[in-house]
Order: C-alpha cells, then sequence, then structure tokens
C-alpha cells in the first residue's frame, strides 16, 4: 500500500457519521416542513368543507340553496386581499346572493348577551336571530382571511376583531347585520344586557349598524328585554337607553322591559307556553 492511500479509519467513522447527522437533519426538516404544509391547507380544506357542510345542513322551507355558488361568492370577498383592507361592501354580492326570509314579529336582536339569548331561542322556536339565518348559522364562531399575491382562504394568523377595522370577519357581521336590520319588521325584539354600565354601547354593532337600519315604514316598535341578574346594576332608565331612543326613527314604538336572566331561563324551559307571553 502506498503512504498516499493511507485511511485513518477513526476520520472515516467521524465522516460517516456527519453525514448521518447531518442527513437525519435534512429528514427532520422535510418532515416538519411538509407537515406544516398540510396542517395550514388541511386547516383552509376545512374551512371550505365546513361551510359547505353547514350550509347544505341548513334548511330552509320551499328553497335549496346552491352552497358551491354561495362560497365561491363569499371567497371572493377577501380571497387575495390584504386582511386589513377588506371593508364590508367586500360582501354586497354575497348579501344579493343569499336574502332573507322575512320574519316579522319575530325578529330578535342583542348585544353583549349572546349565551343568554341562543340559550333561549335553541329552547324556543319563538325568536329569529341572525344566527338562525343560513349566513349567520354557518359562520357564527368562525374566523377567516386571505393574504395579498394567494388564493388561499386561512384560519390562522388572520388580524383579530380589534387589530384593523377592515378586517373579513368584522367586516362581514357589519354588513350581514346591517341587511337583517334593514330587513325588520313588525314589532322587533332586543336583549340588551342590564349587568355593564352601557347596554346601549356606541361601538357595538348594534349601536353602531343596526339601530341606524331601523325603518319606520316597515317596523312598528322596538321592546328592549334589558336582562338583569338578581342584584341589578342597570334598569330602563339608564343614559344610554336614552341615547337609544334619541336613535330611533321617529314612529318606531319604544318600550323597555327589565327581565331577570332566571325568569328568561325558566320562560325557555316551557315551550308550551305561547311566544312573548314570557315576560
Ligand atoms: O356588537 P354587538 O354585540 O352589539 O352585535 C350584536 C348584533 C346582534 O343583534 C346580531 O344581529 O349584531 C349581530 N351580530 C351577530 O349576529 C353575531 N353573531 C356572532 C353581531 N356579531 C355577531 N357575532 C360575533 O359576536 C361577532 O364576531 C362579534 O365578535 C361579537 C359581537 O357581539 P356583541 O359585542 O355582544
Amino acid at each position: 500500500m502506498e503512504h498516499g492511500e493511507y485511511r485513518n479509519p477513526r476520520k472515516k467513522r467521524r465522516t460517516r457519521c456527519l453525514a448521518m447527522t447531518v442527513c437525519a437533519f435534512l429528514v427532520l426538516v422535510t418532515v416538519i416542513a411538509v407537515s406544516l404544509g398540510l396542517t395550514l391547507s388541511n386547516g383552509a380544506d376545512k374551512f371550505k368543507s365546513t361551510f359547505i357542510a353547514k350550509c347544505e345542513g341548513f334548511k330552509e322551507k320551499s328553497k335549496r340553496n346552491d352552497c358551491q355558488k354561495i362560497w365561491s361568492v363569499f371567497e371572493q370577498a377577501y380571497v387575495g386581499r390584504d386582511p386589513c383592507k377588506v371593508p364590508m361592501e367586500a360582501y354586497d354580492s354575497l348579501i344579493a346572493t343569499t336574502a332573507f326570509d322575512p320574519a316579522c314579529n319575530r325578529m330578535m336582536f342583542w348585544s353583549k348577551t349572546k349565551d343568554v339569548v341562543h340559550d333561549f331561542t335553541e329552547k324556543r322556536d319563538c325568536f329569529v336571530t341572525l344566527e338562525d339565518t343560513l349566513l349567520g348559522s354557518v359562520l357564527d364562531g368562525l374566523t377567516w382571511c386571505g393574504k395579498e399575491g394567494s388564493s388561499e382562504t386561512f384560519t390562522t394568523g388572520c388580524p383579530g376583531w380589534s387589530d384593523c377595522d377592515d378586517n373579513p370577519v368584522r367586516s362581514f357581521w357589519n354588513r350581514v347585520s346591517s341587511a337583517f336590520a334593514g330587513s325588520a319588521c313588525g314589532d322587533v325584539t332586543a336583549m340588551l344586557n342590564g349587568s355593564i354600565a352601557t347596554p346601549f354601547s356606541p361601538t357595538s354593532i348594534f349601536a353602531s349598524i343596526e339601530v341606524k337600519r331601523f325603518n319606520s315604514t316597515t317596523m312598528k316598535s322596538l321592546n328592549v328585554v334589558l336582562v338583569t341578574q338578581d342584584n341589578a346594576v342597570t334598569n330602563c332608565t339608564n343614559a344610554s337607553l336614552k341615547d337609544l331612543q334619541k336613535e330611533l326613527d321617529q314612529g318606531i314604538k319604544y318600550n323597555c322591559k327589565e327581565v331577570t336572566e332566571s325568569k328568561i331561563q325558566a320562560c325557555g324551559s316551557h315551550p308550551e307556553t305561547p311566544c312573548g307571553a314570557c315576560w
């Protein structure tokens, strides 16, 4: 054996060991990247399939909805856009493709009382909230956004409610609430929270969008149910409720009644009592 061909076995082992480490590292990186990619795209696919499934499960008398069409009109509102630059008008065509069935005398609005209201409306089929309509029921509780230069829907990393005004979720609720309130007719009910200092809060969707859309040509009265705890904090003389009366279109009658939460719960558990007779 010539001198130059001599190999140090320890050096050889070290080289092999290094190669294996590099290899293992590369495999690990690939596995992480692939699974991250899958999780992200699964998130988006899952969002679309949730949307379609909820949409198809939504039962409307006499109507079958084209949920694929509704999905594609929906995603056009935010896909490929900066998630802080989606104004409420972006959902105009969505609203146009999914008109509300008017439910005169049974419409229920709310602010800061979501749980009490839905607990009640689930048990008794007396009132219709926005979550009982197709779009409201499909999108309640979901988060979504797009990204510039991408054709995907994202469900994580989206701007939060207060990060920017024109985010896809906030603009959606503003737009759909505006349409829902615009269709209000007859005697309308609103459940407000009597356990907070300002039940009619200017920053709420109820105050900033819905009340402004109430129209006396179709609406007869607004009946506020102020939901109180047994030790009431606020009553119907609350200053913010005076503002609510001032905001209302002349010609819409205003009523306010304090009702304890326990009474509303008891009401919900007696489905045999006629609607509305509970408070
Ligand atoms: O800001 P709010 O209440 O006054 O909005 C409530 C008001 C209701 O009358 C509904 O018609 O606006 C409509 N609405 C919804 O139906 C709705 N479902 C789920 C507004 N927001 C809705 N959400 C979510 O609740 C939404 O993502 C936002 O975060 C809250 C607003 O609730 P709020 O402040 O108690």
